[in-house]
């Protein structure tokens, strides 16, 4: 019967070429809307079955979001499943969705579709984030079970809590197809973000933003051993360093370890990279662990012998679950806990004093603030001032997420940086740089939008630092477009100093698919992308010869030069620094030897 079924099935869906798909059987019960849970508080809207007549079935769902709740699933549909999910089936999600109305301050339509636990920790095998345009279109989103699922334990959502907006959903099917599947095989619609086709008009702007903020101008002057020029000369400028911070997350332990696998490790961080940040071997609960000090005191400086500037990630994440656990048990003596605090950020600063160019004194406040409940928010001011007393040299940074990623539209966010920001300077703590982690999942923010919220942080007059990029999705082609466009956009901005990745090697990744390198260190497409840019497009190499008045002159990116210059058989070399202002540098040929 069933074999039947899904033979009609696929018979009548062949009808169109887009429709077709290899017979599969459904997870959901036979009128998934009899067995709909919609969840939304009245205050934020309503979701209603509704009829029209150009859907993909005449009954479909109507959510009407009419005030932004604070997260997403405040306002969601759940379908659970009619039976049980293995471990590593390929299923596919199938649905239909128009944007009756738009948020009228973004002009956008969001939502999440999930398939994940029915309950907490609601673990996700799918999560996508889906602009839904103003016509019907139909989306095909496939994807394999990460864990077994009984009966009922599972379920597929639609989370519509974003910005006020009426979208209409039908036609849902979710279908499985075994674990023997090719995900690759099944349709999928591809996440798109505004701002992606070629043309677009931000690019032509950030082109001449790099050309003006990016590069400088730079003389060369030959002269003779009489101090006459030299026209004609051939002269070789190579760039060795940018000024711009291009760095990744690492670990103390593969820039130490004598395997293959950190011999990679070393040479592609001394390859592609400048500055980095040890990913977790600098925050407190790891630095009390002083059987790793020498491990890290060793990565340090093989660093510093490859001329690589660190940055300190963290001194105080300020929640019970990042501090030390015995932290939390001072929870109720103020007096105490902030000696004990203070003293650490003391001690980790003085410790590291010299060494490191950055420091995120604090990380992620607007979800962690167990320590400023306690203490204030005084406490922060403090912090910054005691690691300006531990180390004058090192720049104080503060950190946090979603401001950037998410489509950049996490207001609450958003406005919550900035208040800290501003708080922090109006009590003269000494914060000199601001932290954008920008983490991506599938929700890509489009590039004119990463430069709105930019603009928005670089009004502090501080420098902006892209802390922790990277971009989880399965899409590798999307993947490398988005990494190209990001690394564009933020590179444009005047008030951005760097981009760091949170990691680079799929063996040693928080999130292994959003790593350039795989596994076997075949370079992914995004990583292609980095050295592309980095070290091809926004690289200056000039060779030529000098004018008649004995000058090479070149436009070339920000950063340290090696120049030589060759005549009559000689030959001089220097270093020069092309900064913004310009630059000049003479180099005069020695005397022939006789
Ligand atoms: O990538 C880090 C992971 O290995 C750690 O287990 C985790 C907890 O210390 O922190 C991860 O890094 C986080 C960073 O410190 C702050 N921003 C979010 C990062 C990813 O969770």
């Amino acid at each position: 019967m069933l074999a039947f079924v899904s033979l009609v099935a696929g018979l009548l869906l062949s009808a169109d070429p887009l429709d077709s798909l290899p017979p599969g059987t459904s997870v959901l019960t036979e009128r998934p809307l009899e067995s709909m849970r919609a969840s939304v508080q009245e205050s934020f809207g309503t979701i209603e079955r509704h009829n029209v007549d150009d859907g993909p079935d005449q009954e479909v769902i109507r959510a009407d979001v009419v005030k932004r709740p604070q997260k997403p699933y405040d306002v969601q549909i759940r379908f659970p499943t009619d039976r049980t999910v293995a471990k590593g089936e390929v299923l596919l999600v199938r649905f239909s969705a128009r944007a009756v109305a738009r948020s009228p301050e973004t002009d956008e339509a969001v939502l999440t579709v999930v398939f994940e636990q029915a309950g907490p920790p609601h673990r996700k095998s799918l999560s996508r984030t889906l602009e839904i345009p103003k016509d019907w279109q139909r989306f095909d989103l496939p994807f394999r079970a990460d864990e077994t699922l009984e009966i009922g334990r599972a379920q597929l959502g639609f989370q519509l809590g974003y910005d006020p907006q009426t979208i209409e959903i039908g036609g849902i099917q979710l279908l499985s197809f075994g674990p023997e599947m090719d995900l690759a095989s099944l349709p999928t619609t591809r996440s798109t973000y505004e701002g992606q086709s070629p043309d677009a008009a931000w690019r032509a702007a950030a082109a001449q933003r790099i050309e003006e903020h990016r590069k400088g101008d730079l003389i060369v002057t030959v002269l003779d051993p009489s101090g006459s020029p030299v026209p004609g000369a051939q002269v070789e400028i190579n760039m060795l360093r940018h000024a711009f911070a291009w760095g990744s997350a690492v670990t103390a332990e593969l820039l130490t370890a004598d395997t293959d696998d950190a011999r990679k490790y070393r040479e592609t961080v001394a390859k592609l990279f400048n500055r980095v940040v040890f990913e977790n071997d600098l925050k407190w609960p790891n630095w009390e662990r002083t059987e790793q000090r020498q491990t890290l005191m060793d990565a340090t400086v093989w660093l510093e012998d490859a001329g690589i500037e660190i940055r300190g990630h963290c001194l105080v994440w300020p929640s019970w679950r990042y501090l030390p656990k015995e932290v939390a048990s001072l929870a109720d003596n103020p007096a105490a806990l902030r000696e004990r605090v203070n003293g650490h950020v003391t001690e980790e600063a003085s410790a590291l004093r010299g060494r490191l160019a950055e420091w995120d004194v604090i990380n992620e406040p607007y979800t962690n603030h167990d320590l400023m409940d306690v203490l204030g928010n005084e406490a922060m001011v403090e912090w910054f001032r005691l690691a300006r007393q531990a180390d004058p040299e090192v720049r104080l940074f503060i950190n946090d997420y979603g401001i950037l990623s998410a489509r950049g539209r996490d207001a609450a966010h958003q406005d919550h940086y900035e208040r800290t920001i501003r708080f922090l300077l109006e009590q003269q703590a000494p914060l000199e740089g601001i932290g954008l982690q920008s983490h991506f999942g599938d929700d890509l923010t489009p590039p004119p939008r990463l430069v709105q919220v930019l603009d928005r942080f670089a009004q502090f007059g501080l420098p902006l630092l892209i802390t922790e990029h990277d971009i989880n999705i399965a899409d590798e082609a999307l993947q490398a477009e988005y990494t190209r466009d990001f690394l564009t956009a933020v590179f444009s901005h005047p008030a951005v100093a760097g981009v760091l990745t949170w990691g680079f090697w799929e063996g040693r990744h928080w999130r292994p698919q959003g790593a350039y390198f795989r596994r076997d260190w075949s370079v992914r497409p995004a990583g292609q992308v980095w050295l592309d840019l980095v070290h091809d497009q926004w690289w200056t190499r000039d060779s030529g010869a000098t004018d008649a008045s004995g000058q090479r002159k070149i436009r070339g990116f920000l950063g340290r030069y090696e120049v030589t210059a060759t005549a009559e058989g000689r030959s001089v070399r220097d270093t020069v620094t092309i900064t913004r202002e310009g630059s000049r540098l003479t180099l005069t040929l020695a005397e022939p030897s006789r």
